[in-house]
């Protein structure tokens, strides 16, 4: 009997989604640069494809500061913005470190969009070496697979959902 696949990945959204009206956070380390600006630019183009009236990008040093960053962004009064993406890279070392820093961010990352009620995106490779990184961010020959711009996608379809909470219609 043939084996079943499943397509994995994210599938297309019940109805086209509008970035209009919205302005979006980009959080992004400097750890990992070559990987994070793959990512990084993804997600921007297609925020801008999206229609988004304005990205906001702030950098950190490492993944374990993104939750902290996404939180400041979100309470400060200078740059509003509907929904924040979290982009970061981790790749194992010898240490656990990776365990460590892959828990923290993914736990604080969550933990900021539950505490604020704006969407957090969790745009952090988990990665256990540099090829797998490098594919994920699209920087390999055979083109890789960029998730920046699925990540760009869930915000927008994320800020949409949240706003059409709040209003009646
Ligand atoms: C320390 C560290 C290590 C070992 N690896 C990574 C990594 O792969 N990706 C990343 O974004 N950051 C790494 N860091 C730095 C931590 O995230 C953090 O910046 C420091 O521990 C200071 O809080």
């Amino acid at each position: 009997m043939a084996e079943e696949t499943v397509v994995k990945g994210l599938g297309a959204a019940a109805s086209a989604v509008s970035g209009a009206g919205l302005r979006v956070g980009i959080v992004y380390t400097r750890w990992n640069e070559k990987v994070i600006e793959g990512l990084r630019s993804g997600c921007k183009a297609e925020l801008q494809r999206l229609g988004v009236d304005a990205v906001v990008e702030k950098q950190v040093p490492g993944a374990f500061e993104l939750p902290f960053a996404a939180k400041a962004m979100i309470e400060g009064n200078v740059d509003k913005v509907d929904a924040v993406v979290c982009v970061g890279c981790l790749i194992k070392g010898e240490t656990m470190h990776f365990e460590y820093i892959c828990e923290a961010a993914s736990q604080g990352i969550m933990r900021v969009g539950l505490d604020t009620g704006v969407p957090v995106i969790f745009g952090v490779l988990t990665c256990l070496n540099d090829q797998q990184a490098l594919y994920r961010a699209g920087l390999t020959e055979d083109g890789g697979h960029n998730h920046g711009p699925e990540w760009a996608t869930t915000a927008v379809e994320m800020a949409v959902m949240k706003r059409n909470c709040n209003t009646e219609d």
